[in-house]
C-alpha cells in the first residue's frame, strides 16, 4: 500500500488518487478541472456527502513544483479525510454540509520535472517566445495587481509573472473552476517552506477588509498546529510577513470574495529547505493538520 513517509512520482500519486476513489466512491471522486502545458490532468479530490454546489473548501499543494513536502502532505490530508469522516466529529459535522476540494499536484509538469531532470525546478514548463528560459511563477500569475511589483517581467526570473494574468493553463484551470463553482467559503493554498501562514494581501500594504478575523483565525490556527510538535510559525498578511508578491493566488480568490483565503509554508526555516528529509513528511502534515481543521471548522460556522 501506499507509503505515506516517502516522495513519490507523479504517476504513483495518480494512482493514488484512483485507488483512493475507488475505494471510497461514496465519499470520493475525481473532477479533471483541465490539463497542463504538457497534457496532463489536473485532477482536483472531491470530498462530498451529497448535495448540489454545497459550500465548499479548496486546498491545493504543490503549485510550485519543488516544495515536495505540499505534495506529500496533500495526500497524507486525503487519506486523513477518508479515515476521519464517521470517526472525527468535527470533520464530520463539516462533511455533511460543505464539500472539500483537494489539487494535490497542481503543478504536474514542473513536479515531473523535479523527478527527472531539476529538482529546484519552481515554475510552470511552457516555453517563453524569444526566451530560451522556460515557464512561469504559477504566483504571479493570478489577476491580482498582476505586473504590479512584487514580480518580475523576466522569463528567465523564478517570479517571472508571464505575459498576462491566467497565461498558465494551471492557474487559468483553477480561475474557471472558482468561477463556476461560485460557492467557495475558504481558500488554501499551501507551500514551502519558511513556517508561515499567511493572508491577503501580498500586492499591496492596505490591510484586508477582515484583517482583524483573518489574523486572530491564524492566530488560532498556528497554536493548535503548535500544540503537536511545537513547530512554530510566524502569521500575518503577506506583505507584512514576508515580502511584495503580487498576482498571487489567494489575493485574487480573496477578491473574488472568498473570505478565508490563506497560504501556509510548511517546514522547514532552511536547515534543509526545499530537500525536507523524507522522515519529516508525516509530522508536517500531521501539525498542518491541525490547522487546516481549525480554519475549516471556523469556516463552517461562519457561514
Ligand atoms: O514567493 C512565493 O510565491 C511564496 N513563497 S515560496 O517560497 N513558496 O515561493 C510566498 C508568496 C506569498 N503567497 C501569495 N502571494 N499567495
Ligand atoms: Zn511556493
Amino acid at each position: 500500500s501506499y507509503d505515506y513517509a516517502r516522495y513519490h512520482p507523479i504517476n504513483e500519486i495518480y494512482s493514488f488518487q484512483d485507488m483512493l476513489v475507488a475505494e471510497n466512491p461514496k465519499l470520493v471522486s475525481k473532477v479533471v478541472i483541465g490539463k497542463s502545458y504538457e497534457g496532463r490532468p489536473l485532477n482536483v479530490l472531491k470530498f462530498s456527502t451529497g448535495g448540489t454546489n454545497r459550500p465548499a473548501i479548496w486546498i491545493d499543494t504543490g503549485i510550485h513544483a519543488r516544495e515536495w513536502v505540499t505534495q506529500a502532505s496533500g495526500t497524507w490530508f486525503a487519506k486523513k479525510i477518508v479515515d476521519d469522516y464517521g470517526r472525527d466529529p468535527t470533520l464530520t459535522a463539516i462533511l455533511n454540509k460543505m464539500d472539500i476540494f483537494l489539487e494535490i499536484v497542481t503543478n504536474p509538469d514542473g513536479y515531473y520535472f523535479t523527478h527527472t531532470s531539476n529538482r529546484m525546478w519552481r515554475k510552470t514548463r511552457k516555453p517563453n517566445p524569444g526566451s530560451s528560459c522556460i515557464g512561469v511563477d504559477p504566483n504571479r500569475n493570478w489577476d491580482a495587481g498582476f505586473g504590479e511589483a512584487g514580480a518580475s517581467d523576466k522569463p528567465c526570473a523564478e517570479t517571472y509573472r508571464g505575459p498576462k494574468a491566467n497565461s498558465e493553463s494551471e492557474v487559468k484551470s483553477i480561475v474557471d473552476f472558482v468561477k463556476s463553482h461560485g460557492n467557495i467559503k475558504a481558500f488554501v493554498s499551501i507551500h514551502a517552506y519558511s513556517q508561515m501562514l499567511l493572508y491577503p494581501y501580498g500586492y499591496k500594504k492596505t490591510p484586508c477588509k477582515d484583517d482583524t478575523e483573518l489574523h486572530s483565525l491564524a492566530k488560532k490556527a498556528i497554536t493548535d498546529l503548535a500544540s503537536l510538535y511545537g513547530t512554530s510559525y510566524r502569521y500575518g498578511s503577506i506583505i507584512k510577513t514576508i515580502y511584495q508578491a503580487s498576482g498571487g493566488t489567494i489575493d485574487w480568490t480573496y477578491n473574488q470574495g472568498i473570505k478565508y483565503s490563506y497560504t501556509f509554508e510548511l517546514r522547514d526555516t532552511g536547515r534543509y529547505g526545499f530537500i525536507l528529509p523524507a522522515n519529516q513528511i508525516i509530522p508536517t502534515a500531521t501539525e498542518t493538520w491541525l490547522a487546516l481543521m481549525t480554519i475549516m471548522d471556523h469556516t463552517y460556522k461562519n457561514p
